[in-house]
């Protein structure tokens, strides 16, 4: 099998043990991403096989996939706590738990549904796994299109290289909110948690990527196994 091939297995393990952990009447919250679409694809088999839960999508396009599979969903009007969350992530730190998720550009609502869950699992392959936060991703800002000039000059002096994502046409990508993002390549952080309070406080900054203590289980599937990852 390819290494893309293998890749793709160890998400779709990761996610299987997630949807284990689902039961009947919760409200599930639905990540976006490669990851968390096998853990959809899995809760809809659940579903057919008479699982009963709603679910509160993280983006347009898991909602379209779940609605395709039959997953009832709901939204905040109905629910204000979600019992459990399953999405992926773009990088974890082993040591906190600690991740930087919106690669896929879904941060904010992705965020948003992370805090008002009582449980939140991040389900992803080894690779993703890192000794530093901004390893090898940078991490994702999301931006008031207005002015985003500037946000990105307050953003640079933070030793990031801010880059606005660009769609396919080469023209500004665009948030289910309507913002722009900006891709900062920060250095391996030392201190994630101080860093994102910071970065908070800009004007213009709408949500960072960065999602600190909201993770309390993570299911990393590796060649030689799954492993579980509680917070502590
Ligand atoms: C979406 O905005 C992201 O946060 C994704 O959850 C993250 O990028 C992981 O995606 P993959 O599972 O496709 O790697």
């Amino acid at each position: 099998m390819s290494r893309n091939g293998e890749v793709e297995l160890l998400k779709k393990q990761a996610a299987l043990e997630a949807v284990a952990l689902v039961e009947d009447g919760m409200i599930v919250g639905l990540g976006t991403g490669s990851t968390a679409s096998y853990a959809i694809e899995a809760l809809a088999q659940r579903v057919k096989g008479g699982l009963k839960i709603q679910g509160i999508p993280t983006s347009r396009r898991t909602a379209e996939q779940a609605e395709r599979l039959g997953i009832v969903l709901t939204d905040f009007s109905m629910h204000r706590l979600i019992d459990l969350t399953i999405d992926g992530a773009d990088e974890v730190e082993v040591r906190s738990l600690n991740v930087i998720k919106g690669l896929g550009g879904a941060l904010l609502r992705e965020k948003i549904v992370a805090a008002a869950s009582k449980k939140l699992i991040i389900v992803v392959d080894e690779r993703k796994m890192v000794d530093r936060l901004a390893s090898h991703t940078p991490v994702p800002v999301e931006v008031i299109p207005f002015g985003w000039q500037v946000t990105a000059e307050r953003l640079a002096n933070f030793d990031c290289q801010p880059k606005l994502r660009l769609n396919e046409k080469g023209e500004p990508f665009i948030s289910d909110g309507g913002h722009y993002i900006l891709d900062c390549a920060f250095k391996p952080i030392d201190r994630p948690a101080e860093l994102a309070q910071q970065l908070d406080t800009i004007i213009g900054v709408v949500e960072i990527g960065l999602f600190i203590g909201l993770a309390k289980l993570v299911i990393t599937a590796k060649e030689t196994g799954v492993e579980f990852l509680s917070c502590k």
